[in-house]
């Protein structure tokens, strides 16, 4: 569906549930949270879940979701999907699946299958998801205050690791412009996303960097956290993410990073970046049944990681 079409089915919904992708990350949270605020304007009647504690992860921005195991879909006109584009990816899956609601993806995965058959609005060159929003708010006719900017700038700085990334654009840094100037605080989402890292994460990446390997003949390196590093650590498995997202930036030697982390045993994450424009990583995902962006994609399989040898079975 193009923009036009978007903006008519939202402003002609009177109850709209807004539902991000499982774990969901910086710019998942703030595209709730800046659409959350946006209708709100439009006297919309809107609700937003997520089952993660917002206020300790994301401690600057507005608290305006709720934290919640079931989401109420009595009533609802419309549902939106964000930052993902099939409903597995998705929080209240089943739920979702069960109900027939008129549902639309607002997105920058790049939309591959359509399983589920949906409205789709999908935007693959936007750096975040709030970059798709800053465009749709505006032709909403929402003006964009201090806090929705803060929200949409917050999804700019997570997917792009503080526009580092090669799917930074001149169309994001302008957007970041803007939205600076409308009152978002830069300093301080990067402050609290990147710099303030608890002593856990240094130790679950010192782990990652012990267990570094460099294949030379695919300019490759890769990290691991096996399930008992884990569990030594006693960390939380939901943070044991970002570290394909440094090495990619620190490593020299490599153009692909690759992440592998056994979350549970038996069940291993895998994260790929790279920094060259001319490697699809999407493409090596999909291989594994999973997905993403062409610099910075993952999957899930299932198989073990040898701590002796650092082999992977799968
Ligand atoms: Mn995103």
């Amino acid at each position: 569906m193009n923009k036009t079409e978007l903006v008519k089915k939202i402003l002609a919904a009177h109850k709209i549930a807004v539902v991000s992708h499982k774990k969901p990350d910086g710019d998942a949270v703030s595209s709730l949270m800046a659409l959350v605020l946006s209708l709100h304007k439009l006297n919309k009647e809107i609700i937003a879940y997520t089952k993660i504690d917002i206020s300790s992860q994301f401690p600057f921005l507005p608290g305006v979701l709720f934290t919640k195991d079931k989401l109420d879909a009595r009533n609802i006109d419309l549902v939106i999907l964000l930052d993902h584009n099939v409903l597995v990816r998705g929080e209240f899956q089943e739920e979702l699946s069960k109900r027939k609601l008129p549902m639309i993806i607002i997105d920058h995965h790049p939309l591959t299958v359509n399983p589920d058959g949906l409205l789709y609005y999908i935007d693959e060159k936007a750096a975040a998801t709030t970059e798709i929003l800053f465009e749709i708010i505006g032709l909403l006719g929402v003006k964009i205050d201090k806090q929705i900017a803060t929200c949409l700038l917050t999804g700019l700085v997570t997917d792009t690791n503080s526009f580092q990334n090669q799917n930074t654009t001149l169309k994001t840094l302008k957007l970041a412009s803007d939205l600076l100037n409308n009152g978002a605080n830069l300093s301080k989402i990067i402050n609290s996303t990147y710099k303030e890292k608890p002593l856990s994460d240094w130790k679950l990446m010192g782990r990652a960097l012990k267990n570094l390997k460099y294949i030379k003949k695919y300019n490759m390196a890769y990290a691991f956290i096996s399930n008992r590093d884990l569990e030594e650590l006693n960390i939380d498995k939901e943070k044991a993410s970002g570290i394909s997202n440094y090495l990619i930036l620190s490593l020299k030697e490599a153009k692909i990073v690759l992440t592998l982390i056994e979350e549970e045993a038996g069940v291993i994450k895998g994260s790929l970046r790279t920094r060259d424009a001319s490697i699809n990583l999407n493409k090596v995902a999909e291989i594994f049944g999973g997905g993403g962006h062409r610099g910075a994609s993952g999957f899930v399989v299932s198989g073990k990681i040898s701590h002796q040898t650092g082999e992977i079975k799968y």
